[in-house]
């Protein structure tokens, strides 16, 4: 593979660009080398600027879920971008979206829309706050909510007291109402109410993480965690910008039955375009500005554009529930193979599965929580990054990522990428 045109263009971003990137995982670090530079993307492949094709594992990070470039998304667009790109008025094109949003998705009366995941929650801790008149929120160590002050946090000294920021800027007034417990750790979670008592707003978790690479919950996980907000008064926030209209239509809520209080959405909400979401029940939606006191707008939230390609998204996903069975299937077929392939090289090795998430971790115990993510070989991750990249493949540069299908891809696409595993194993 040349990258010889990347790395031109990175080193011009660098220049005007803090890490030539625009959000720090697109620049390698992880994996070391540099980042590729990406020029198109159709179907199941990413192009880069020089030319090479890649079978691509990332699907934006979760929004191309269809497949890149899909028909159906690009011709609505192309329709609608002709009547101008941004209004600052309501438009149908936001209601339409969000009606056909809480058709899928069990239990959520209303929905507001915004420009990222990260705002989705962000203001989901406001409206929980707001609604419950309370401060303190939990979340756990390798759930990741976007970057707002609240949840760059990390366990503090006065560990299940409060937390300490994990990233400069983030202030110790902030650090001090986010209280950060293990995930999967229901007796550590009872600890946090028990030394808490009535002042925990909400407990915010993904409810099959992807952010330390894939983990699902525990059996009973979810539920015992419903149960102790309910015994509490606390709300308790699904971040489902990740799972939410990927793992099935009606997201993790409908894959494990338990009703989430409030769910952010993200990523397959804006079908490759700037959309972020939160929904719950009128009783706390309507304490929203401008029927409610509390406070959240947006100069581009439910812009048309957005909304449209949203809108396409998951139509097609509404009216075709085969598209989660393929993929389903797709995601199964890679794993059973990868397994045997990994098994018969002799590499010590967790893999991690949800519907179309998926993880590799280089590692001989079972990955259940962020410490036991920690415990992965780096070098072999590295290895096994640049030699699949090689090889055509395009994964997540990081092993705390997930894999996110897309329905694109083909079984020779799959064939493909186990054949250059097969290949590169012989080098770890
Ligand atoms: P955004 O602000 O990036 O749209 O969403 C933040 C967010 C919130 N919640 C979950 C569960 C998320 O995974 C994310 C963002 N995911 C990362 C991937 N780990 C986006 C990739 C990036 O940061 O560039």
């Amino acid at each position: 593979m040349i990258y010889k045109r990347s790395s031109e263009l990175y080193k011009e971003a660098k220049k005007v660009i803090p890490g030539g990137v625009n959000s720090p995982v697109r620049a390698f670090k992880a994996v070391g080398g540099s980042p590729i530079f990406a020029s198109m993307a159709k179907g199941a492949y990413l192009y880069d600027e020089d030319g090479n094709r890649y079978i691509d594992y990332i699907s934006s990070w979760g929004p191309m879920i269809l497949g890149h470039a899909h028909p159906k998304v690009l011709k609505s667009i192309t329709k609608v971008v002709k009547n101008g790109t941004s209004f600052g008025m309501p438009t149908e094109l936001e209601t339409k979206l969000a009606k056909l949003a809480l058709s899928m998705v069990p239990k959520m009366d209303k929905i507001r829309f915004v420009n990222s995941g990260t705002e989705a929650c962000m203001s989901a801790i406001r409206l929980a706050r707001g609604f419950t008149k309370r401060d303190k929120i939990i979340k756990f160590s390798g759930c990741y909510h976007g970057h707002s002050d609240s949840f760059l946090i990390e366990a503090g000294s006065g560990v299940i007291t409060f937390g300490e920021p994990n990233s400069p800027g983030v202030t110790k007034g902030t650090a001090k109402d986010t209280i950060i417990a293990p995930y999967n750790d229901i007796s550590y979670l009872k600890s946090i109410f028990k030394e808490n008592v009535n002042q925990i707003a909400a407990v915010i978790i993904e409810p099959v993480a992807g952010n330390m690479g894939c983990i699902v919950p525990n059996p009973g996980f979810l539920e015992t965690l419903r149960e102790i907000c309910d015994l509490n008064n606390s709300l308790l926030i699904f971040d489902e910008v990740m799972t939410g209209f990927r793992l099935s239509k009606g997201g993790a809520q409908q894959i494990f039955e338990i009703n989430a209080d409030i769910v952010t959405y993200g990523k397959v909400i804006g079908g490759g375009l700037p959309v972020g979401a939160f929904a719950s029940r009128n009783e706390i939606m309507d304490e929203l500005s401008p029927i409610g006191k509390v406070y959240q707008a947006g100069t581009l939230s439910g812009n048309p554009l957005a909304m449209t390609a949203g809108y396409a998204t998951l139509n097609e996903l509404n009216n075709n529930s085969d598209i989660y069975t393929s993929l389903n299937e797709k995601r199964e077929y890679l794993e059973i193979e990868m397994k045997k392939i990994l098994k018969d090289n002799k590499v010590d090795f967790q893999i991690n599965s949800c519907g179309s998430m998926i993880s590799l971790h280089f590692c001989s115990s079972p990955v259940v929580d962020f410490n036991s993510s920690l415990k992965g070989n780096n070098n072999f991750f590295k290895k096994y990054f640049h030699g699949m990249l090689k090889e055509g493949i395009y994964l997540p540069p990081s092993p705390f990522e997930s894999y996110f299908l897309n329905n694109a891809l083909s079984f020779n696409d799959i064939d493909f990428t186990l054949n250059a595993l097969k290949k590169v194993c012989k080098s770890l």
